[in-house]
Formats: structure tokens, C-alpha cells, sequence
């Protein structure tokens, strides 16, 4: 017997009606499918809300719906990947979590359907749902077996309220009500106030799971109140004047709450310093780990450095320059004294992530490294906490990963980074670059006299001239701000006297300090970082 109101959609709980009330088999259709729908929403409720719950008991890695979601983003397509960066943004992690529990709540309603029509196969369909996490929880980083327990008494809740919602006797049964009267008003209003009552423990057992393990997750509270000890060797003052005067350029140091962010991590890594251990292998004579607490107590070095992306687009906001407090990564390698051979460093991070950055390049003088500080505060949870990589001069793909947890010794031919093996280069140094940032593309601006800026970047080499062109006229030079070192961006400025009302075109192209001009030819940022002038249209009223 079905309950009632997956019989008619005009159907009232009031006998005397019903008694008069003709069953449409068109609304009962969609009834039953509703019904099954939402069966299968709250039973996936249930699951998710249980595990959500037990996780912040059990669980050394994240949650299950947070394993998918990662485990989705390792296997996302490269171009999808690009595209949802370059569409989203930072965003692209919001988009990917919507998209998911949209993806979770359909397979759930179907699920649902068909355990109304046929329990046994909608049962089997949870059952085969809850496999695939499992193997997404299983393979990701750090996981044990005790990860797949919330998941298991998870779908245990799951399957039980899938069963106590799907009515007994199923698509074979007569729609008619049976000898009793109106049962079937009882099944109706019974299934709403299951639906309702197993709905809300959901959303209650949910919520509870969450501020659990929000509560039990000390690495916020610890980043907080973290004093990071003085540099042995403090950055040199910034020049007066690193700050090109026009206003709505780029501030020269980017403050942490703006600071651009991508990774892979769905979910950022919650990392206690107490727990955190570096550990360095591989091709090395002695292999050794090291704590947060030796780490801090190490010569640390402050210094300068502009970050940048090789997703960005020409002209693209994907850089950004903070002032780092570190170790430098050149004693961490002399300490392990690399064998003969080696030529690659595999850093990889506690989710997973890796970079394979050129040994050399962590070993020579240019302060690669290990950095625990940004802009005088610990590092940001989202940019690496407690522990990091900046690498001048390299894109941040091959050499900045945060939370980072071990460093192996080894081969470009033996080892590739987590873009390298997902069609990227394996190698990443930074192309000579430049942008207008004011005026604003497509903006206006009053007739006078027009102020230009931007800034340009070529890490480890630097910047010797920017050069602007207004409207394919001739190159002129632009006014660079001072120098902070090599490796930082440089702002530039000109002074447009006079400009005439209209629509204009201003295009930049940089040099570094070898002479050497940024490249013109049009490139996207796959593989290997993109290329060519910066250009924007904008209009003086
Ligand atoms: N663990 C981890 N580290 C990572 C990444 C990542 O996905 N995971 N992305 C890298 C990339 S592509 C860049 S550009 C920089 C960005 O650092 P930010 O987010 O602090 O700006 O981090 C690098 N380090
Ligand atoms: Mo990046």
C-alpha cells in the first residue's frame, strides 16, 4: 500500500472528502517521484550529517563530502580546471562545492525513486555511491582505515532511513485504499512527520558534527596567538618611493586579507605547529625531520618577495608581494647533503599537493625559503600555516607549497609535481611581465591631464625600463618607482599632458635588467606561463 498523498495530489485528509475524491494516476505519479525524491535527499542527509558527526571524532583527514570534493579536484580535466579559475577565481571553490551537493542531491533523489519502485536497487545504488567515497577517502593523503568509519556507520543511518521512508509495499500495489477506509491518510501524514523529524535530526546532527570539529580544531586559536621570534637577518628597509604616486596603483605591499589565493585544498589544511614535522629523504646522505619548534628557533631571514601565478593572464591579478620571514632552504639541504645525481626537490604538502622545484636553485643565494611569516604575522591558514615554500623567481606551481610537510631529494625524471603530471611544464621559472593598472580598463577619466600606471616583475632578474605606446604611437619610457630588489615588482608611472577627449589605447612591455624585452607573442598561461604586452582601452570625457 502506498501512503496517500502519492496517491492524488488533491487528496485531503479529511474522510468524508476522500470518500468523493477521484485518484488521478497522472498526480500520483508525480507524487511517487516526489516522495522517492525526497526519501532519497533526507536518507543522503542522514549519511552526510552522521559521518559529518563522527569525522570530528575519527578522522585524520577531512570528511567524507570534503573527500570527494578534493579527490574531484585532483581529477578535474585540466581545462576544466583552467576554465574554473579563470571564470571563477577565487570563487572556483564555491562553484565546485555548489556543483557538488547539487550533483549529491540529484543522485540522492534518484536513489531515492528507485528504492521506492524496487528497494533492493535503490539500497544497492547507496551502497555503490558510498563505495566511491570510501576510495576517495581511502586515497587521500595522510588517510587511514579509521577515516572509513564515520563513512561506514554513515551509510548504515542512511540505509536504515532510506528504508523507514520508502513505503512498504511498492510499484505493484493497488492505488486503491484498502479495506479499512483511509489508511492510507495515516501513511501520509505518518511519512510527513518521518520526512520532517528525520530531516531535522539531519540538519541538528549536521550542524552539531560541524561546530565539533570547528571547536576541536585548535589551528586557528594557535595561529592567532603565535609570536614569531625576531630574523636573525631583518629585510631592508623599503626605499622611499617604491610606491609610484598614482593613486589606485596596486599598494607595493600586498596586505595578507588580499592576497591572491590558489590551490587545490577544498577544504584549508588545519594544521596544529605542535603536530607539524617537516621530513627530508631521498637522494641524501642523511635524511632527518624537523619540528616547528627547531624551526623557529633557527636562523631565520626576512626578505621581499613577489609571488605569482602562471595561471595568470596577461595583465591578470594572479601576483602579489609580502614581506617573508623564513629559514632558508639552502641550510635545510645542507644539513641532508643531497647525493650525486639529484636535481629536483619534490615538496608536497599535507593534502597531497607537490612541486618539483630545480635543486640548484633552493641551494644557491637567493633566499628560497622555508617561511613560517608574512607581513609580520604568522602565515595566513589559507596561504600555508604553519609552514610554506617561497621561491624567487619561480612560479608558485613549481616552488611555493604550502603546508608543507616533506621534502624528497630526487630527479626530474624519476618525480613530477601535481601540475607536471596534469599537463603543465616542470619547470617554472617567471616570465618577464607588466600591466596598466590605472587608469582602469574600459574606465573614464577627465580631460587634463591623465596619470598612467602599473607595475612589472621579472623575479631574480628585475625590471630596467617600461615602456608605454598611447594609441600605436611611438614607445616612450614610463618613470619607474624605486627599486626594492630584484625580487619584487616594480611599479612605473606616466604622465599623460593633455590628453584629448576620446577613446584611447595605452599598451606596456617591460626589459629586465639584462636588456632583455618581454616577450610580445600572444601565449596563455598553459604551460608554462603566458606572454605578451598588456593593453587597455579606456576614455577620457
Ligand atoms: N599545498 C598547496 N600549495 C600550493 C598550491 C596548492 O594547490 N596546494 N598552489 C600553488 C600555486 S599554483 C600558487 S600560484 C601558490 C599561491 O600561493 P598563495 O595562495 O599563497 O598566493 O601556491 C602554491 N602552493
Ligand atoms: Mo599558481
Amino acid at each position: 500500500m502506498l501512503p496517500a498523498p502519492f496517491m492524488a495530489a488533491t487528496y485531503c485528509s479529511k474522510d468524508s472528502v476522500m470518500a468523493n475524491i477521484k485518484i488521478s494516476p497522472l498526480g500520483t505519479k508525480w507524487l511517487r517521484l516526489l516522495g522517492g525524491a525526497a526519501t532519497g535527499v533526507i536518507a543522503a542527509g542522514i549519511l552526510f550529517a552522521v559521518a559529518e558527526l563522527l569525522a570530528a571524532f575519527f578522522a585524520t583527514v577531512a570528511s567524507p563530502l570534503t573527500s570527494v570534493g578534493s579527490t574531484f579536484i585532483d581529477f578535474t580535466p585540466a581545462w576544466m580546471k583552467n576554465f574554473a579559475i579563470a571564470t571563477f577565481g577565487t570563487n572556483d571553490k564555491t562553484v565546485l562545492l555548489l556543483s557538488l551537493a547539487l550533483g549529491a542531491i540529484l543522485l540522492a533523489a534518484v536513489a531515492g525513486i528507485v528504492a521506492w519502485r524496487k528497494f533492493a536497487v535503490g539500497a544497492t545504488l547507496v551502497v555503490a555511491f558510498a563505495v566511491v567515497m570510501g576510495a576517495c577517502i581511502i586515497t587521500r593523503s595522510g588517510a587511514s582505515l579509521a577515516d572509513l568509519v564515520p563513512l561506514l556507520v554513515g551509510t548504515a543511518a542512511g540505509l536504515w532511513a532510506l528504508r523507514f521512508l520508502t513505503p512498504k509495499v511498492q510499484a505493484a500495489a493497488t492505488l486503491a485504499p484498502d479495506a479499512a477506509g483511509s489508511p492510507t491518510s495515516h501513511s501520509r501524514r505518518a511519512f510527513l512527520v518521518r520526512s520532517a523529524v528525520l530531516a531535522g535530526a539531519a540538519v541538528v546532527v549536521g550542524a552539531g558534527g560541524t561546530l565539533l570539529s570547528t571547536a576541536r580544531n585548535t589551528a586557528r586559536a594557535v595561529r592567532d596567538a603565535l609570536k614569531l621570534p625576531t630574523p636573525k637577518t631583518m629585510a631592508a628597509p623599503l626605499p622611499a618611493g617604491v610606491q609610484a604616486p598614482v593613486d589606485g596603483l596596486t599598494p607595493f605591499v600586498t596586505p595578507n586579507a588580499d592576497f591572491y589565493r590558489i590551490d587545490t585544498a577544498l577544504i584549508v589544511p588545519q594544521i596544529d605547529p605542535s603536530q607539524w614535522q617537516l621530513r627530508v629523504h631521498g637522494m641524501v646522505e642523511q635524511e632527518f625531520t624537523m619540528s616547528f619548534d627547531e624551526l623557529l628557533a633557527s636562523e631565520l631571514v626576512e626578505t621581499y618577495v613577489t609571488l605569482t601565478c602562471v595561471s595568470n593572464v596577461v595583465g591578470g591579478n594572479l601576483a602579489g608581494n609580502a614581506k617573508w620571514l623564513g629559514y632558508p632552504l639552502r641550510e635545510v639541504l645542507a644539513r641532508a647533503k643531497p647525493k650525486p645525481g639529484a636535481d629536483m626537490v619534490l615538496s608536497t604538502s599535507s593534502d597531497g599537493f607537490s612541486a618539483s622545484t630545480p635543486l640548484p636553485v633552493l641551494q644557491d643565494d637567493r633566499n628560497a625559503l622555508l617561511a613560517v611569516g608574512m607581513n609580520g604575522e604568522p602565515l595566513p591558514l589559507e596561504h600555508g600555516f604553519p609552514v610554506r615554500m617561497v621561491v624567487p623567481g619561480l612560479y608558485g606551481f613549481v616552488s611555493a607549497t604550502k603546508w608543507v610537510v616533506d621534502l624528497e631529494v630526487t630527479t626530474f625524471e624519476q618525480k613530477a609535481g601535481y601540475w607536471t603530471s596534469r599537463g603543465w611544464s616542470s619547470h617554472g621559472p617567471i616570465k618577464t611581465s607588466s600591466r596598466v593598472e590605472v587608469p582602469r580598463a574600459l574606465g573614464r577619466v577627465p580631460a587634463g591631464t591623465v596619470a598612467i600606471g602599473g607595475s612589472a616583475w621579472a623575479q631574480q632578474r628585475g625590471i630596467s625600463k617600461v615602456e608605454v605606446q598611447l594609441d600605436n604611437g611611438p614607445w616612450q619610457p614610463a618613470t619607474l618607482a624605486a627599486e626594492a630588489s630584484l625580487d619584487t615588482w616594480r611599479q612605473w608611472s606616466f604622465i599623460w599632458n593633455g590628453a584629448p577627449a576620446g577613446s584611447h589605447n595605452v599598451k606596456v612591455r617591460a626589459y629586465d635588467t639584462d636588456g632583455t624585452l618581454q616577450v610580445q607573442q600572444q601565449a596563455p598561461p598553459e604551460p608554462d606561463g603566458s606572454t605578451g604586452w598588456h593593453s587597455i582601452t579606456f576614455t577620457v570625457t
